[in-house]
């Protein structure tokens, strides 16, 4: 393993430096070497990572990491220097800039699109700020029914115009983007690119993202963070008509986001829900949240990309999070990934079974997978092996991979977001083990 990542087959090099200055230092000559398709040469220039969101097989395992864009990052520390988080996530050539670093780094298989979940409130009539050192902060939260009322549900083009530029931007350097209209009439792809869709030669995809409903009304109730969502729980549980007006604008405003990133060339659909594990139980999440995320999940599959739920703490119900239809279930490191797969597996036997044995004959109650075809599965490395030694982090690299079992599908992911105090060379040492020894298991390196 080479500290600074392997380079990517031949063709072009991400543009250095759009809009931010060049700000690629440390990566050094890795920069340009880096931007061409995932997989290198021959047959699996395509994307693996769109594949494997379509349980294809693959020539090796693909990789990206949430929040692999940030502060772990040097280059990333330089612009924050500069910027606040809502500049330049309202500055489209910023957050296409902060989309491309650590593409530029490593060889990562997707690109996720630097912005937040928590911006779109802020069109919907709630106070957002991000305060140094604390986190999200919420200036007016969520504390009768009658806040709820007021809340606004403007459409995403209005709120959210300069994510969805920051994505059309990033979908034209990275050659990437599928699905929706727009996509047809973007301008023709970058240096690396075919200038074409759905992870052709050349193209790397970028993932669109937004809040799950839950974790977007955790955040707007209690104001900020919180150790045990006791405003939001007292809001659920004494207000169930309130919470579900509330629940239903949230959908409105993300599936629309959301599909607005798809038009722009967004190549997969991600939903967070990071903290609805941790609040609650399964009998909660039948009621509370189930309804609601698995419509936005409904809602989206419309875009005609794979759809992805993350949930955290959902270790103990993940039938619940397979039920919503999404194409790709994101699971945390609390759960044994063999224990996470055969849970899918027999939510997916149930569903078989419910469908009168036949496969594929009708959808699940959320999205647009059809019942009895399996999901693929994203996760789920512990984020913080990535700050133990080479030895231990490669131990625990190799005991993901064990847990699938060769199951075709699999994502590989950290279960949580990449630690600010993580080496970058961690990542890079990461992300090439992932590909070195998913190719040599496939007989293909
Ligand atoms: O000061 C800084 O520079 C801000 C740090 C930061 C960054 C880099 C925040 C504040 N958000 C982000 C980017 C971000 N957030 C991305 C970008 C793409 C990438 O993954 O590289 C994404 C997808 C998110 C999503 C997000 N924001 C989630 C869901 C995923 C997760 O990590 O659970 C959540 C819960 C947030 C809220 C949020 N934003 C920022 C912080 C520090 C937090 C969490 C605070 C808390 O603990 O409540």
């Amino acid at each position: 393993m080479s500290g600074n990542g392997k380079t990517r087959a031949a063709s072009g090099g991400l543009p250095a430096g759009a809009g931010g200055g060049s700000t690629a230092d440390g990566a050094g000559a890795a920069a340009g070497a880096r931007a061409s398709a995932a997989g290198g040469a021959g047959a699996a220039a395509r994307s693996t990572f769109l594949a494997a969101c379509r349980r294809e097989p693959v020539a090796h395992t693909p990789i990206w990491l949430m929040r692999q864009a940030g502060r772990y990052l040097p280059e990333y520390r330089a612009l924050r220097e500069k910027h606040s988080m809502l500049d330049m996530i309202g500055t489209p050539e910023l957050a296409a800039e902060v989309t491309l670093q650590p593409l530029r780094r490593f060889a990562l298989d997707a690109a996720i699109l630097f912005s937040d979940i928590l911006p779109p409130l802020r069109g919907m009539g709630l106070d957002l700020d991000f305060v140094p050192g604390e986190g999200p902060r919420i200036g007016n939260p969520i504390s009768r029914t009658y806040d709820i009322d007021v809340l606004g549900t403007p459409p995403a083009a209005e709120i959210m115009a300069p994510s969805i530029e920051a994505a059309r931007i990033v979908a034209r350097e990275l050659g990437g983007g599928a699905g929706g209209d727009a996509a047809a009439d973007r301008p023709g792809g970058g240096e690396a690119a075919a200038g074409d869709r759905s992870g052709a030669a050349g193209a790397i995809p970028l993932i669109g993202f937004a809040g799950a409903p839950f974790t977007l009304a955790s955040y707007a109730i209690e104001g900020g963070g919180s150790k045990d969502y006791a405003k939001t729980k007292a809001l659920m549980y004494t207000e169930p008509a309130a919470w579900k007006r509330l629940m239903t604008k949230l959908v409105t405003v993300q599936a629309d986001y959301l599909l607005e990133q798809a038009r722009a060339g967004a190549s997969a659909l991600m939903v967070f829900d990071s903290w609805c594990g941790i609040a609650l139980g399964p009998t909660a999440y039948d009621r509370f949240i189930a309804p609601h995320t698995n419509a936005l999940i409904s809602k989206i599959s419309s875009a005609g990309v794979p759809t992805i739920l993350y949930t955290a703490g959902t270790g103990a119900y993940l039938e619940r999070v397979v039920a919503s239809g999404a194409d790709v279930i994101g699971v945390d490191h609390r759960i044994d990934l063999a224990v996470a797969w055969e849970a899918v597996e027999r939510a997916v036997a149930a569903e078989r079974e419910a469908a009168g044995g036949d496969a594929a004959a009708g959808t699940t109650s959320g999205g647009s997978r059809p019942a009895g075809v399996p999901p693929s599965i994203q996760g789920n490395l512990d984020p913080l092996a990535l700050q133990a030694p080479p030895r231990e982090l490669r131990a625990q690299v190799d005991a993901v991979l064990e847990a699938t079992g060769g199951r075709a599908g699999h994502i590989f992911n950290l279960g949580h977001g990449v630690q600010r105090e993580t080496d970058p060379d961690a990542v890079a040492r990461l992300v090439d083990y992932v590909h070195e020894r998913t190719a040599e298991s496939r007989g293909a390196g």
